[in-house]
């Protein structure tokens, strides 16, 4: 045998390429130097920095699995995932900040943009010069979003777009948007567009008294019939698996996310058990304690074991959407029980900012249900399992 590893039980470590751990710890330092020091600030005062992209860019860490051509890295899904990991260790709204940038923002461009979008987009979003939004969500079409109202409307040289998005992360501080919206030249068909910041009719009124995601501003978007050219629109996607194929790659990134909140807790746990002593003895040395560890540890364990399984198929091109949603959902609810469990064996000091553990749970919270909820991706499951769709 060898020794255990308690805080990498399986050896994921073990399991990377020397390029994947080397972005992993130029992720994890860059976390540590640059995005913990002003968390706890940012998140009580619900303030966004907007130099974080910039910062993000510069490390390399924005849209780092799409080509070298275009100022990215040409990593794996691997390593996007260890980058998603590294920053919601943090905390899940800087991750939410990177997230959206790489995976809504730059993917879609990437994947179904013109040449002449991929250039004059691309390599400003990876630097983070450019900050971007992706609206999907409406008011009243979240779970459901081919439910959306807004509409293209055909003109001679372009579009006109009217309806709104809801709950838009990084709207408020947008210079690009990438926004859905059903289109009657194309049979009713949602198709995607690029708007951008400063174009008459567009606004993104930021959304204010949130308990979570405070780090990670979030905004609608006002779409008062903004005239757009031919080029706004994405030419070469039509329909849900527009929007579709992007968040298949975000749920996935999320999945890892979460597991590096999960991880902070359970450690900041386990030390706060080994320094804080009650009847006599560490908190660390009673069985409920140890028990509710194990059980962290566990979970972490098997959910970075399966992130990083889905992750290997996605750099393979063998990934079924069905997988994402297996490893979205379980990780996602799994770090929730895990933050709170993480506050409760913080007692009193579980509350205060300063041990980061509540943060996370109230973080947490969004992310269980933003990229679709933990049920919705149940249901995308059981759909699966029964071949009977059971929403809608
Ligand atoms: P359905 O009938 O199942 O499919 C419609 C069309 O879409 C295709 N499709 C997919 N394509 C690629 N990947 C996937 N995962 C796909 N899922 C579906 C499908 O093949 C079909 O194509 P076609 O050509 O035959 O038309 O669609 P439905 O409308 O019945 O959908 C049901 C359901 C529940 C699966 C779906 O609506 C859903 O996933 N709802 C959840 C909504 C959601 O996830 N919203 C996320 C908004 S963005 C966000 O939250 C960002 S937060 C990020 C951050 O801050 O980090
Ligand atoms: P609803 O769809 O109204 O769901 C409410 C409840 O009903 C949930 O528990 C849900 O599971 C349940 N439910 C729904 N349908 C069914 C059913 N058929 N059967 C059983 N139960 C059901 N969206 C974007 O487009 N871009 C973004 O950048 C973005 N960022 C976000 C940031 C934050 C902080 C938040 C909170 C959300 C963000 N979202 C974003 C929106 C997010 O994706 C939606 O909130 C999510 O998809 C759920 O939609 P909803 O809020 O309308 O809830």
């Amino acid at each position: 045998g060898i020794p255990f590893n308690w805080s990498d039980p399986f050896l994921i470590d073990d399991q990377l390429s020397d390029e994947e751990r080397m972005i992993r710890e130029s992720a994890a330092a860059f976390a540590a130097d640059r995005l913990l020091p002003r968390v706890e600030s940012a998140y009580l005062n619900e303030d966004t920095d907007p130099e974080i992209f910039r910062e993000m860019g510069q490390n390399g860490l924005l849209g780092i699995t799409l080509p070298e051509e275009y100022g990215c890295a040409g990593a794996s899904y691997v390593s996007y995932g260890l980058v998603a990991r590294e920053i919601e260790r943090v905390d899940s709204g800087y991750r939410s900040m990177m997230s959206v940038q790489s995976s809504l923002v730059m993917f879609p461009i990437y994947a179904y943009g013109s040449e002449e979008q991929r250039r004059k987009y691309l390599p400003k979003l990876a630097s983070g010069e450019f900050i971007g939004c992706f609206g999907l969500t409406e008011p009243d079409a979240g779970s459901d979003p081919a439910g959306m109202k807004t509409r293209a409307i055909k003109t001679d040289g372009g579009y006109v777009l009217r309806g709104s998005k809801m709950w838009i992360s990084n709207s408020p501080i947008a210079d690009v948007f990438v926004v859905w919206a059903k289109s009657e030249a194309h049979g009713d068909k949602v198709r995607g567009f690029i708007l951008e910041k400063g174009m008459k009719g567009l606004s993104a009124p930021k959304i204010g008294g949130k308990l979570s995601l405070r780090a990670s501003i979030t905004g609608e978007i006002v779409m008062d019939d903004v005239e757009v050219g031919e080029d706004a629109i994405l030419p070469n996607i039509q329909g849900m698996g527009g929007p579709f194929g992007c968040l298949n790659r975000a749920r996935y990134g999320i999945s890892w996310g979460v597991m590096g909140a999960a991880e902070d807790c359970m450690h900041r746990a386990r030390q706060y058990g080994l320094d804080r002593h009650q009847f006599n003895r560490p908190l660390a040395a009673t069985q409920l304690f140890q028990k509710k560890l194990a059980d962290m540890q566990t979970e972490i364990a098997m959910g970075l074991q399966s992130s990083l399984r889905v992750g290997r198929l996605f750099d393979e091109g063998r990934f079924a959407p069905e997988m994402i949603s297996v490893v979205k959902r379980n990780n996602c609810g799994k770090a929730l029980d895990i933050a709170r469990m993480a506050r409760d064996m913080h007692g009193g000091n579980g509350i205060q900012i300063e041990y980061h553990v509540m943060r996370h749970a109230q973080n947490l919270e969004t992310v269980n249900t933003y990229e679709g909820t933990h049920d919705v991706h149940a249901l995308i499951l059981g759909r699966a399992i029964t071949g009977l769709q059971a929403f809608g």
